[in-house]
């Protein structure tokens, strides 16, 4: 298997979960340009990462990489099996994370794309901050009582959710005020799988007080 990513972006999660899994994959490191370049753009359209190759498969969509890899390596007990409410439960936080959280920090990397005027980027992004905010939180109401999104077990929404954390430690509202979330990111940051991630990557875990890492 093949992974695109880029350090320190969402496809860090794609990147934990085949550490996770210890099948032998490859990745290749994006910049910017790599992401738009005409070859990218023929396997990934959205030229974003990240993009996964398996055999004639081309797979963009991190959800969707997500879901593919804990089925195939469902030995690895990153995901509940089908038809199960703890499924649904699964489906229910990466389609929060992917399709909620995700979008909300959208506008604070890129307020160019949301308004035309580069006067108003810093209060794009201070809107950016309050709906991360908002999602950040009902997230840490969910974790009141639970180890992991899921209840006791790590899934591969708890991977999605470790880069995302990962941004918000420098925002007004850091990451570490949700204690519940900055615990589980704090689990991730320390796992050999996800260290072995960064190292990869040239990057740091990204956690407010780095003396619990
Ligand atoms: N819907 C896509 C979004 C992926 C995405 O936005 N990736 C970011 C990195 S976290 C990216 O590559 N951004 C480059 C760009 O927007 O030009 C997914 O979930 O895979």
């Amino acid at each position: 298997m093949k992974l695109y990513s880029a350090p320190g972006t969402c496809a860090t999660a794609m990147h934990i979960v085949l550490e996770w899994i210890g099948a032998p994959y490859e990745v290749e490191q994006l910049d910017f340009a790599g992401m738009k370049s005409e070859a990218y753009l023929k396997i990934n359209p959205s030229g974003v990462v990240p993009t996964l190759v398996d055999g004639d498969m081309v797979l963009p969509e991190g959800l969707a990489i997500l879901l593919y890899l804990a089925d195939k390596h469902s030995e690895s007990g990153i995901a509940p099996a089908a038809g199960t409410v703890e499924r649904a439960e699964l489906h229910r936080w990466l389609a929060f994370i992917s399709g909620t959280l995700h979008p909300y920090f959208w506008p604070h990397f890129m307020p160019m794309r949301f308004t035309t005027d580069p006067k108003e980027h810093k209060a794009v992004q201070q809107a950016s901050h309050s709906l991360v905010d908002k999602a950040l939180s009902q997230i840490e109401q969910h974790l009141v009582g639970r180890d992991w999104l899921l209840g006791d077990k790590k899934s591969v929404a708890d991977a999605l959710l470790y880069p995302m954390a990962g941004w918000a430690y420098g925002f007004d509202k850091p990451t570490s005020e949700y204690r519940n979330i900055d615990r589980i990111i704090r689990k991730l940051a320390a796992d050999p799988a996800v260290l072995a991630v960064h190292k990869s990557q040239g990057t740091q875990p990204k956690v407010g007080l780095v003396e619990a890492v």
